[in-house]
Order: C-alpha cells, then structure tokens, then sequence
C-alpha cells in the first residue's frame, strides 16, 4: 500500500549542503513519484552548544515500503555519508535521516516511533514541513499550523 512519508533531514558536519542535495537523490531511489523537497534551513543547534549550526529540511515521498524496512534504507544512506553514531547523545552528525510521518499511523517500537519524538518541538522540524505541507493535520488531529504558533522561530533561517 503506497504511504506518504514526511522524512526530517539534518547535517553540521562536512559539507552539509552537498550531503542534503545527495541524501535527497538518494530518497528518490526509495519513492513511487518524484520528491518533493523543502528549502534548507540554517538552525541553531538543539543540544550541546559547541557545535556547528545545522542545515535542515524537510522530504515528502511516496513508498511502499513498510515503515521498518524504510528506515533500514534511510540508515544504510546515513552510513554512506560517514554517519558515525557514537556514544555522544545530541553530538555533531554528517547526516541525520528522521521519517517523521508515515501516512497517519501512529508506530510505537523499540527501533521507531512515530510521529517522530520531540519534533512537535522543533522549529528546525515543523518550520520546513509547514513549507511543503502546511494544510497538514497529525495523526491526533492537531494541525501543524497550530503547533509551529507555540514554537518561537529564534535561531532559523531560510536559505534562499
Ligand atoms: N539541532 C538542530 N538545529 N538541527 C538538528 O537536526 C539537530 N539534530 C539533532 C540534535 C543534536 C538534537 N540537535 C539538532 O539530533
């Protein structure tokens, strides 16, 4: 059954900008029509200060896929850009690859959660969905409209 998957993409190690474009053909190997993709924002990071800002944005693809074999190919992609997961909660990383949403499910397991945890949060999150998305509704019914009003965008910025 084709879904429509929101994917949260992130990078402030490298060239971020090159490892977003890349990350973004790599996805169009994993969706049924062509991705639709955010703008890159530059972002304050969430977490330890001392490191690099961010670049984040935001993919909708439509897949096949079910939900836990998808995220064994978004994380094959994070491997391919060096992605190392160390010990260090909240470090610096190449590439981060989030799936979001997936169609309206809600998926509670040990290896995933969805809606993906925390980004009612996140400005670096809602701000790029609400760009490609902004008639989007949340599996609990919340609109992201709503949700992005209670977030400060201190920190963020388009990049054009
Ligand atoms: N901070 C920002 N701004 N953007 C991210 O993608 C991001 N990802 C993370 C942590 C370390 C929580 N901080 C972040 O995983």
């Amino acid at each position: 059954m084709n879904e429509t998957v929101f994917i949260g993409l992130g990078s402030n190690l490298g060239n971020s900008a090159n490892t977003l474009t890349q990350a973004l053909n790599a996805l169009s190997t994993l969706a049924l029509t062509p991705v639709v993709a955010s703008s890159f924002y530059l972002s304050r990071p969430l977490g330890p200060a001392d490191q690099n800002d961010y670049l984040n944005a935001v993919a909708r693809i439509t897949t096949d896929q079910p939900p836990l074999t998808l995220l064994d190919h978004l994380q094959a992609i994070e491997n391919q850009y060096g992605r190392e997961r160390k010990g260090e909660r909240w470090g610096p990383r190449t590439l981060d690859l989030d799936i979001l949403l997936y169609g309206d499910k809600a998926i509670d397991l040990p290896r995933l959660k969805v809606p993906h945890y925390h980004m009612m949060q996140r400005n670096f999150v809602l701000l790029p969905l609400y760009e490609i998305a902004p008639d989007l509704h949340f599996p609990d019914g919340q609109s992201l409209s709503d949700a992005l009003q209670q977030l400060s965008l201190d920190g963020i910025k388009k990049l054009t």
